[in-house]
């Protein structure tokens, strides 16, 4: 590694990129200006570091992983960038001698919102870790002009506002107009047969479009390495535009511009409906298309003519199914460009791809009309065709007497409409199918690929999600980074089990009082945090019982607030009850098109705000929502938190990374037996996990003998009067009537069981503020909670996902 600069001379260099980039000198320049020229110049220093592993790849022939994801959500890369290159100190010494501070301006930057949640963060944490153990990567995705809606509130409804986070400049980028791409849509295929008489498909397209790739550097913590995040923006092809300009449509020539360079426009917020939205399966497309010509060109330049060793040099893997379209795209290089025969095709595809799965919904599993694919992709609907004949062939082989599994399996659903199944086609296609938790793993082969899993045992396996700590512990939480470091020094940055070395401490009462005064400090902070927001006071000496995630009714925010609701009729009921004070947070985004979703957001706000203003709970009980969550907010969060609220209906979140967020940083769970609760709660000690609910199983069974919803509300009378206000009006006197269907839904449906788990929830919530009642016990649960936190280091999920699916070793770096 390039030895660190002195202050003086990243001093200098602070400023000379301050003119040659902001054009100002220190007088002139806002904060803006100079958190850019500070970004420059934390970024200059990783060229040198990026062009070493560039030479170390080509002289090694190193075997390349390709992450195909259509979400990151990377976070702010300041702190992160500074860690990775050594320069933190350097760089506040350097800006104090301006009288300027490192923090401040680091709160300048906008982070990309390329991302929906938990599986786009996933995947920024696996090129983290990627890189700081050495494996030679490239995640591929899309640079959206706009990313995930800015949500705000008005009247405590959500309302979304577009998230122009180019607006202020974006330094970490490198834009890389020279090795663009050209693909195609549309159009269709000719079939004949050549000169040599071999059978030949030509896709004639009616549409080219151009993706230019922008690079953003991924150092890793201790690490020479630095990876690449490639993103690809759309812009439409000069060709395409002179043949209408020149027809004389200018304005048509304009038009067509910019319907080339929607698709790299927006972020699609997941929505209820996945289906649909033929701009949507562009967008998979072109990324997907883009990053195999990449990656081709790049294997050419290695192994002219040579494909035999494809899938020895490159490994893709597909983050769920909206890159599977990428299976289809090798086949037709391979046989139509490259000429080479089908099995021999299909035999390097299944070899390089391995898929993911982030969910156990079968609603979530994306199907494509194949109405729209004939529309957008002749060629691959044709491909895709001949993968499922043969695989049927096969199936029929294989179980001669089951007609019916054909009809099952097949890529192609007949019913209600034609539709490619891409989760099907991303099993066939590929050698590893993949779940993120032991629970979701089994359930997948038990039930959802329970087919496939019968065809192909072998290709399934489970690789628990993992988190990155040096973003989620060492920068988000400086202060127990300090005081962890103080005893056991600083090895758990790179081997995360070493927190178990604080299990020794757990007795020192010394350090016990230290843990609680970096707990109630990171409390102070967010209660400020929460106060200039939000204009809310909250005691920084009451629970702090966080629930932050994606709004979803599987993840049943509406749960929480029956709990909220409970506690507030004990209280008004009894206003003398002694109860442990609590301040409730959330944060969370709602699919702008999900009603429900919204209208549970706004239950959330209009319990608030009459609990808030309560004078009979005296502020023993506190409501905040925090709107538009995002990585930087949660870095603010997960330190200052105590309780985790974790409490998807047993059998539907697949994994959970939050989960793991809050327990490192010494959070204790509020959860169900559900995603990677089950393996927080065996790792931390049944004792320091606070459990309730159905499991899996007995959901499955309730389910099938007739679940009753009514029977709960009527068996429970403090279920009865929280449902009974929140439907007569109480949280909403000027429209009495706004809740009544959230209400109705639970007492007549409830899809998620809520009433069955509200007992025990209501339940273990309560011993959970018992227990936080006895300081020094609670302490110790949190303690352990950080230090039995190691298996979830997502150094060690890459560590499985390098050696067991993808077969490659770290790149020696001198
Ligand atoms: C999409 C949809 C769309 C249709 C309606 C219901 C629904 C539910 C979920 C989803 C998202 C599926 C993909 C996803 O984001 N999965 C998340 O991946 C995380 C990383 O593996 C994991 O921790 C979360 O449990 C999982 O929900």
């Amino acid at each position: 590694m390039n030895n660190p600069p002195s202050p003086e001379s990243f001093r200098q260099e602070f400023l000379d990129n301050l003119s040659a980039y902001q054009g100002k000198d220190l007088e002139r320049a806002n904060a803006n200006d100079l958190y850019l020229a500070l970004a420059h110049t934390v970024r200059e220093h990783l060229v040198s570091r990026w062009l070493t592993t560039l030479s170390a790849i080509d002289r090694q022939d190193a075997k390349m992983v390709y992450y195909f994801s259509a979400e990151y959500l990377p976070g702010r890369q300041l702190n992160n960038n500074l860690l990775n290159t050594g320069l933190t100190e350097i760089a506040r010494q350097a800006l104090a001698e301006f009288n300027l501070d490192l923090d401040s301006l680091a709160e300048q930057e906008t982070e990309p919102g390329l991302g929906n949640g938990g599986l786009g963060r996933l995947a920024s944490c696996y090129m983290d870790s990627l890189a700081a153990l050495g494996y030679p990567a490239v995640g591929y995705g899309i640079r959206y002009e706009y990313g995930i809606f800015q949500q705000s509130f008005q009247n405590g409804w959500q309302v979304e506002q577009a998230d122009d986070w180019l607006r202020r400049g974006a330094p970490w980028e490198f834009p890389q107009p020279e090795e663009q791409v050209e693909i195609a849509f549309g159009g269709r295929t000719r079939h004949y047969f050549d000169e040599n008489k071999l059978y030949c498909v030509e896709w004639m397209p009616e549409t080219r479009i151009i993706g230019v790739p922008y690079n953003i550097f991924v150092p890793g913590f201790n690490s020479p390495l630095v990876n690449t995040l490639r993103l690809w923006s759309a812009r439409a092809t000069q060709s395409f535009d002179l043949q209408v300009f020149n027809a004389g449509d200018y304005v048509r020539a304009v038009e067509q511009k910019t319907l080339s360079e929607n698709i790299s426009k927006v972020l699609y917020p997941d929505d209820t409906t996945p289906q649909g939205k033929l701009l949507r399966l562009q967008q998979q497309y072109f990324f997907v298309a883009c990053s195999l010509a990449d990656i081709l060109r790049f294997y050419l330049t290695r192994y002219p003519s040579d494909w035999s060793q494809f899938p020895e040099k490159a490994a893709i893997q597909l983050n769920d199914t909206h890159p599977t379209i990428a299976i289809a795209e090798l086949m037709r290089l391979l046989v139509d460009v490259h000429k080479l025969r089908w099995d021999h095709a299909w035999d390097i595809t299944r070899r390089t791809f391995a898929y993911t799965l982030h969910t156990l919904l079968p609603e979530a599993l994306e199907e494509w009309p194949v109405q729209i694919f004939e529309q957008l992709l002749p060629r691959h609907l044709e491909i895709i065709y001949e993968i499922n004949s043969r695989f049927l062939q096969d199936l029929r082989q294989r179980f001669p007497n089951d007609p019916n599994r054909a009809v099952r399996m097949s890529i192609v659903r007949e019913t209600p409409e034609k539709r490619v199944r891409m989760a099907y086609l991303a099993a066939i296609g590929s050698h590893s199918i993949n779940g993120v938790s032991g629970l979701q793993s089994d359930l997948l082969k038990s039930r959802t690929l329970a087919d496939f899993y019968e065809l192909f045992p072998e290709k399934f396996n489970n690789k628990t999600n993992g988190v990155t700590p040096r973003r989620f512990l060492y920068i988000a939480n400086p202060r127990l980074k300090d005081l962890i470091t103080s005893r056991i020094g600083s090895g758990w940055l790179s081997d995360l089990e070493q927190l178990r070395r604080l299990e020794e401490y757990v007795t020192d009462t010394e350090f016990c009082s230290a843990w609680h005064e970096v707990k109630l400090a990171n409390k102070r902070d967010l209660a400020a945090l929460i106060q200039s927001r939000l204009d809310i006071e909250v005691d920084p000496n009451s629970i702090f019982d966080v629930m932050v995630k994606r709004l979803h009714e599987y993840k049943r925010q509406l749960l929480k607030v029956l709990h909220i609701v409970t506690l507030y009729h004990r209280l008004r009921d009894n206003p003398e009850l002694k109860i442990t004070p609590r301040t409730f947070i959330f944060g969370a985004k709602a699919a702008p098109g999900y009603q429900t979703a919204k209208l549970i957001i706004k239950l959330i706000n209009s319990v608030g705000d009459v609990v808030n203003r309560d004078p009979l709970v005296n502020g023993k009980l506190k409501v905040v929502y925090f709107p538009n969550f995002n990585v930087s907010l949660a870095e603010r969060i997960y330190p200052a938190a105590d309780l985790s609220e974790q409490i998807s209906l047993a059998g539907m979140e697949a994994s959970g990374t939050g989960n793991m967020k809050f327990a490192l940083n010494g959070a204790v769970t509020l959860g169900t037996y559900d995603g990677a609760n089950i393996d927080i709660r065996r790792l931390v000690g049944a004792e320091n996990f606070f459990l309730f609910g159905l499991t899996a199983d007995e959901v499955f069974t309730l389910r099938q003998g007739g679940y009753y919803p009514m029977d709960y509300y009527q068996s429970y009378p403090e279920l009865r009067q929280t449902l009974d206000s929140i439907s007569s009006g109480l949280f909403s006197p000027q429209h009495p009537e706004i809740f009544r269907s959230l209400v109705d839904s639970l007492l007549h449906k409830d899809e998620y069981m809520l009433l069955a788990d509200y007992p025990s929830y209501i339940e273990a919530a309560e011993s959970a503020a018992q227990a936080y009642a006895d300081l020094r016990r609670w302490n110790c649960k949190s303690m352990l909670n950080t230090a039995r936190s190691g298996f979830f280091s997502s150094d060690r999920s890459v560590r499985e996902y390098a050696t067991e699916i993808w077969k490659t070793s770290p790149l020696k770096i001198p």
